[in-house]
């Protein structure tokens, strides 16, 4: 057995590595774990990540967790493109201080307002008190705002002029408040141009593939009794 990636594309990071691999033409087997149905908490799934999360990797005896580590791997030992993750020692500290950031930065606020805005309302049926949505879309708001300011400034990517793991991972963390319905490109033509630039770098098939499902997570039926007492943890996180 080669390479196994275990990913639901439903989840951020998931659709990071995803992309990565299929880009880059790293051969993998798709294990897909698929958490609205809890598959993340069963015993054979621990044997791969014993932390219980997607995305993981197996790579024969080896195993993996944390996107972030996944994607270094993966372009350290498939030699991906050198833009992908730089050699250059300030290029890369650059890549490296984005991927740092984002975990409490634009992830956090991305995830927070996906949760609040559509799949704590529309999917599970309780209520997000207003002042706390409109709490997290504020300090979305910044958050993009910092984006725009430290990160891309006036560069075509965000650490500089190719296209770079980190673009990759922002753009997948911006589409959860945009499957929500978040105009997060709306009023940001700077962060609008840079989407298009890393959109038309992926390719626009595989971009819209890795996102088919998280756009369409809007439309899915109300969860019933079980789903909720499944997801009850997640949602406690993101109500506080
Ligand atoms: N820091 C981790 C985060 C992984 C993570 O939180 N994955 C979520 C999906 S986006 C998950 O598996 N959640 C299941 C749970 O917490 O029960 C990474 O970057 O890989």
């Amino acid at each position: 057995m080669g390479l196994e990636l275990y990913l639901d594309l439903l989840s951020q990071p998931c659709r990071a590595v995803y992309i990565f691999a299929k880009k880059n033409g790293i051969p993998f087997e798709l294990r897909t774990v698929e958490l609205l149905k809890g598959e993340h908490h069963t015993a054979a799934f621990a044997q791969v990540n014993p932390l219980k999360k997607v995305p993981a990797l197996k790579d024969e005896d080896f195993t993996l967790a944390e996107s972030v580590a996944i994607l270094l791997y993966l372009s350290r030992k498939y030699k991906t493109p050198d833009h992908w993750y730089p050699e250059d020692l300030q290029a890369r500290a650059r890549v490296d201080e984005y991927l740092a950031w984002q975990h409490t930065g634009l992830r956090s606020c991305c995830t927070r307002a996906m949760w609040q805005k559509m799949l704590i309302p529309v999917f599970l049926g309780e209520t997000v008190p207003p002042e706390m949505l409109a709490s997290t879309l504020a300090e979305l708001d910044r958050c993009l705002q910092l984006l725009e300011d430290k990160f891309l400034k006036d560069q075509a990517f965000l650490t500089g002029p190719h296209i770079t793991v980190a673009d990759l991972v922002a753009i997948t963390e911006m589409m959860h408040p945009v499957s929500a319905g978040c105009q997060v490109f709306k009023s940001r033509p700077k962060l609008d141009a840079w989407r298009q630039r890393v959109e038309a770098a992926v390719g626009e098939d595989l971009f819209q593939e890795a996102h088919e499902a998280i756009m369409k997570a809007k439309d899915l039926p109300p969860a019933d009794t079980a789903m909720k007492e499944k997801l009850k943890p997640l949602v406690q996180v993101f109500l506080h």
